[in-house]
C-alpha cells in the first residue's frame, strides 16, 4: 500500500464512524404546558438541559417552547399523536383523554415511594393506553394548590362567585357553590383585571411569575391537593430509543424526581411574598380547615370513582386517602 492510499483508506474508516455516530444521536421535540421560564416549566428545562449534557452524541432534546407554540390543553393530544416526542404537562390538561388523569392530584406521595407501591406502573399503563405515551417523570407531589379570591368571604361558601378554574378544581368549586369557569393560565390575568372572575385556582407557588399578584386580594387557606406535572415520552418514540438513549431520560428523570426536595423552601419563601405584596390570608380556623379538605378529597375521588371506577378504586387505595 502506498501511503496515499493508507491516508485515504484512514479518511474513509473516519468518515464512516462520523456517520455512524450522528445517525445514533436522536433529536426529540418537546413542548411544555406552561410558559417559558416560569415556575411550573423551569424544572423541566433543567431536565432537558441535563439530559443535552448527559446525552451528548446519544440524545439530544430540542425545545420547541410553552403556550406560545401550542395551546396547553392540546399538549396531551400532541404527545399521542406525536405531534411531539416529549413533553411536560398537567394530567389536569388532558382529563378529555384519560377521566382518571383527575386522580393525579389526590397522589401526594413522593414519587419514589410511588414508584415502589405500584402507582407508578398502574400510572404508566394508563398512558400506555390512553395516552399513547410513557410517564417518564412526575413532579411537584410535595406542592398544594390554593383558592386565591379577589372578594370577602366570611364562611366556606362560594355562592355567587365565578372561581376561574381547571378540573384540578372544579369539582370543590362546585361543591361549595361557586360558578366554575375554565380557562388556560394565559388567560387568569386578563379574566381576573376585567372581572370576569373572581378567583382563581392555582399552586401556593408561581403567581409572580404571572404577575399575578397585581390582581390578587386574597389566598384561602387551607392548601389542597398535589400539584402534579408529567413528564410524557409518545410511546413510539420511547420504543424506537435504544438502552443507551432510556438510560439518560431515565437518570434524568429520577433526578428531576428529585429537585421536589427544593419545594419546602420555595413554599415558606413564596408564602412570605405574597404577604408582603399585600395579598391577604383568608382562615376559617382548624375546624372548617378540615371539613374543606375533607370536602374536596371527598368529591375529588368521588368524580374519579364515578367516571372510571375499577381504576379509580385502585387508585384510591394507593393513594391512601
Ligand atoms: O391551575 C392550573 O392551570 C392547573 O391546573 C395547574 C396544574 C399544575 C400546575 C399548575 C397549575
Amino acid at each position: 500500500m502506498t501511503m496515499r492510499t493508507i491516508l485515504l483508506t484512514s479518511l474513509t474508516a473516519f468518515a464512516i464512524s462520523i456517520t455512524a455516530a450522528s445517525a445514533q444521536e436522536v433529536t426529540l421535540r418537546a413542548v411544555t404546558a406552561f410558559a417559558e421560564g416560569t415556575q411550573f416549566s423551569k424544572n423541566f428545562e433543567r431536565f432537558i438541559e441535563k439530559v443535552n449534557a448527559d446525552g451528548k452524541g446519544i440524545i439530544k432534546i430540542n425545545y420547541i417552547g410553552g403556550p406560545r407554540a401550542m395551546p396547553p390543553f392540546e399538549v396531551g393530544n400532541a404527545v399521542r399523536t406525536k405531534v411531539v416526542d416529549i413533553a411536560n404537562v398537567p394530567g389536569a390538561f388532558y382529563t378529555n383523554l384519560m377521566p382518571e388523569a383527575d386522580a393525579f392530584k389526590l397522589m401526594t406521595k413522593p414519587m419514589s415511594e410511588q414508584r415502589k407501591n405500584g402507582s407508578w406502573e398502574l400510572i404508566n399503563q394508563l398512558h400506555n393506553q390512553k395516552l399513547n405515551s410513557y410517564y417518564l417523570a412526575r413532579s411537584f407531589p410535595n406542592v398544594p394548590f390554593h383558592i386565591y379570591l379577589n372578594k370577602k368571604i366570611d364562611k366556606l361558601d362560594f355562592t355567587g362567585l365565578k372561581i376561574r378554574v381547571t378540573p384540578v378544581y372544579r369539582d370543590i368549586v362546585q361543591a361549595l357553590g361557586g360558578t366554575p369557569i375554565t380557562t388556560p393560565p394565559g388567560e387568569v390575568y386578563t379574566a381576573l383585571e376585567r372581572g370576569v372572575v373572581d378567583g382563581y385556582g392555582w399552586p401556593i407557588t408561581g403567581i409572580f411569575d404571572l404577575g399575578w399578584e397585581k390582581v390578587t386580594k386574597a389566598r384561602m387557606d387551607p392548601a389542597f391537593y398535589s400539584v402534579e406535572v408529567n413528564v410524557l415520552v409518545n410511546l413510539d418514540t420511547w420504543k424506537s430509543l435504544n438502552d443507551a438513549q432510556r438510560k439518560v431520560l431515565t437518570d434524568a428523570a429520577l433526578w428531576l424526581e428529585a429537585l421536589d426536595a427544593e419545594n419546602v423552601a420555595a413554599i415558606a419563601a413564596e408564602r412570605e411574598k405574597q404577604a408582603k405584596a399585600g395579598i391577604a390570608t383568608i382562615d376559617f380556623g382548624a375546624a372548617e380547615s378540615k371539613k374543606f379538605i375533607d370536602r374536596a378529597n371527598d368529591v375529588g375521588w368521588q368524580a374519579v370513582i364515578a367516571k372510571s371506577p375499577e381504576t379509580g378504586k385502585k387508585l384510591r387505595e394507593l393513594a391512601g386517602n
